[in-house]
């Protein structure tokens, strides 16, 4: 059968949406589990990274959007809003668009990175610059929507969390069981939230009969969870989890814990070298989706984690076409030759 989105595909359990709601879909999920062999001999363990920044708008935000897009039409909702450091603004913008629905998206000032801003735009959202936090901007979307009828598409809508967890199931379907480790970035801490149930209800169900550890990381300029307190001004080249106050945190500790697994913080600049250990293995991320890898790569090399012979799942949870700038703005500019073959010969001959 042709592959016809995530909510199709698990639907037995996504147990909250009503029966009669059609799936507003972009086809999300069904992403790839690509083998890391660089990475796998550097740390002496299979490393698989579970590309999310294949789904339809470059982020796993859409596994969340199509289920809460789907609730929200079958609930009559005619508009939706969210506060995003980028990515849940880009998918929220696709799927309204998709199901017909106005949408506003806040946005931290100056603070989302160039692809992820050009998608909303581009997908008609109203897009709005608060001139806070994201921090800020989900305080004030939390509030409008309980003043006005407007659906709440942020991860603390419950069905943002289902779709979400099809990604543990995928892992599942994939492997023939769960990984031994899961290293995934924790910004608002929603989809650290979402894995965990997606393998506790696999586990359930007879489909695997292990569970994973789980290792999350935080930047270390926006890591309250593992501070133990909120963060005022959370500060990271990995504008995605720039955030110092995570919705679903509580869940999140509950989660690592019951994994016994850990969360920690790398820097910035562990993860811009991730990002191009991971770009040397063909696959390119945003600064964020690098974090859960630094956070491993960090922990072995140190030997506070034996992962010898164990398969170690990293969740890569966006596109590096999100965040140019990222790189472009790090490395000088390509060298300009005049349109001469004896040009190119020199310098190929350098
Ligand atoms: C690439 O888009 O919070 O811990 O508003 O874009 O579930 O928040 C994005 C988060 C990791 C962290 N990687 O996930 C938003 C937003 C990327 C992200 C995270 C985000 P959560």
């Amino acid at each position: 059968m042709p592959y016809s989105g995530l909510i199709t595909r698990y639907r037995d359990y996504l147990t909250h949406l009503p029966n009669n709601a059609i799936p507003v879909t972009l086809l999300e999920g069904n992403t790839p589990l690509i083998p890391a062999p660089r990475l796998s001999a550097e740390l002496g363990c299979d490393v698989r990274l579970k590309f999310e920044g294949l789904n339809p708008t470059g982020s796993f935000k859409d596994r969340g959007m199509t289920v809460a897009m789907t609730a929200a039409v079958a609930e009559g909702a005619t508009a939706c809003i969210c506060a995003s450091t980028g990515n849940t603004a880009a998918s929220a913008a696709a799927y309204a668009a998709r199901a017909g629905l106005a949408c506003y998206v806040l946005i931290p000032q100056g603070k989302v990175a160039a692809g992820k801003l050009a998608g909303a735009v581009a997908y008609g959202a109203t897009v709005i610059q608060v001139q806070g936090s994201f921090d800020d901007a989900l305080a004030m979307v939390r509030e409008i929507s309980q003043r006005r009828p407007i659906a709440l598409v942020n991860s603390i809508n419950p069905h943002r969390i289902e779709g979400q967890k099809t990604a543990a199931f995928e892992l599942v379907d994939a492997l023939g069981r769960a990984p031994d480790w899961l290293c995934l970035p924790v910004g608002n801490a929603g989809n650290i939230t979402a894995y965990w149930r997606g393998f506790v209800e696999y586990h359930l169900a007879g489909k695997t009969s292990a569970l994973p550890q789980l290792l999350g990381v935080q930047a270390e300029g926006a890591a309250p969870l593992v501070l133990g307190h909120a963060v005022e001004k959370p500060e990271t080249v990995a504008t995605a989890i720039r955030i110092g106050r995570p919705a679903r945190g509580k869940e999140a500790l509950q989660a690592v814990a019951e994994s016994s697994g850990r969360i920690l913080a790398v820097s910035d600049a562990e993860i811009l070298e991730m990002q191009k250990r991971l770009a040397a293995e063909g696959v390119w991320c945003e600064p964020a989706s690098a974090a859960g890898a630094a956070g491993l790569f960090r922990e072995v090399k140190a030997g506070r984690l034996d992962v010898r012979g164990k398969t170690i799942v990293c969740v890569i949870t966006g596109h590096g076409l999100k965040d140019p700038d990222a790189i472009t703005a790090r490395f000088p500019a390509p060298r300009a030759i005049p349109a001469t073959m004896s040009a190119l010969e020199r310098l190929i001959a350098e």
